[in-house]
């Protein structure tokens, strides 16, 4: 039973059918400057840590709209973690909050996150792609390696990027992320289904795995093509992480993979097409 202190299922509703508040949204709007290191750093090795791209006034608010639309999505759920699938006791998953939340499409949208992205892509505009809050739970197994551009029906991987923004401290012990250098590579495709049956890509055998352990507030960035997963959660707390998934304006609908040929971001899209649906509007 998914639980967040003090905080009740009429609590949840009412602060996600609310507005955020006039500081956290100004905040939320201002730009962060990266240093040429920071960018360099990501296209070299494919992600980057930034710290407090939220700052520490504003973490707490942060925090219940994200635990309150988690509360809202899963909070009925009473099963034990050992009687979850394999993949949902890796992940507590909750997609596509910005679209059924006022205060999370306030803070989905916020422009401090895509310029970061921005910045990252060089790019001239970056829309949204998707948003799901990913939450580990007490004693939740690894997050297999993987590489999300294989879940995605983008012809150009290498312009999508993720924002993985810890919530609470997430040291390796509760399940920090971890990422295979230099796997940003559009020769490297390979899926991985880690919902059902998950596999170790044999490329990553002989590669080297690097840990980031977060101080709430911060974040990576990773590109789509990246190989990542995460530690388990050895901990008795919630490891708490929210996403953002970006995508560079202009990227086009590839609808060849079986596989990922729908996506509610694609919808009413043809082959070939810009994606440019109403889940991916230009957030900068
Ligand atoms: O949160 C996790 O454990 C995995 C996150 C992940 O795979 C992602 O954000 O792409």
């Amino acid at each position: 039973m998914i639980k967040f202190n003090e905080l009740s299922a009429e609590k949840a509703e009412q602060i996600l059918n609310s507005a955020i508040s006039s500081s956290l949204k100004e905040f939320l709007n201002s730009s962060m400057l990266l240093t040429e290191d920071k960018i360099k750093s990501y296209h070299d090795f494919g992600f980057v840590k930034i710290e407090n791209v939220i700052e520490a006034d504003f973490l707490s608010e942060v925090q219940k709209i994200i635990q309150a639309a988690v509360l809202l999505r899963k909070g009925k759920d009473e099963r034990e973690l050992k009687d979850k699938s394999q993949y949902e006791q890796s992940l507590l998953q909750c997609g596509f909050l910005c679209w059924d939340y006022i205060a999370m499409k306030d803070f989905v949208f916020a422009k401090r996150f895509a310029g970061i992205v921005k910045d990252l892509m060089k790019a001239d505009h970056i829309r949204l792609w998707h948003d799901q809050a990913l939450f580990k739970e007490p004693g939740g197994r690894i997050t297999d390696a993987h590489q999300d551009c294989s879940y995605w029906p983008i012809a150009e991987p290498q312009f999508t990027a993720t924002m993985w923004l810890a919530l609470t401290d997430v040291p390796v012990e509760k399940g920090c992320l971890y990422f295979y250098p230099q796997t940003n590579d559009p020769n490297l495709k390979e899926y991985v289904d880690i919902f059902k049956n998950p596999h170790q890509p044999n490329h990553l055998n002989d590669k080297e795995r690097v840990f980031v352990p977060l101080k709430a507030g911060d974040a990576t960035f990773h590109s789509g093509l990246t190989f990542h997963g995460a530690a388990n959660n050895q901990t008795n707390e919630m490891r708490e992480a929210m996403t953002i998934i970006y995508i560079k304006d202009g990227v086009t609908f590839d609808a060849s993979d079986e596989r990922n040929k729908t996506h509610t971001s694609c919808v009413g899209l043809n082959n070939g097409e810009i994606i440019n649906t109403k889940f991916t509007p230009v957030l900068i």
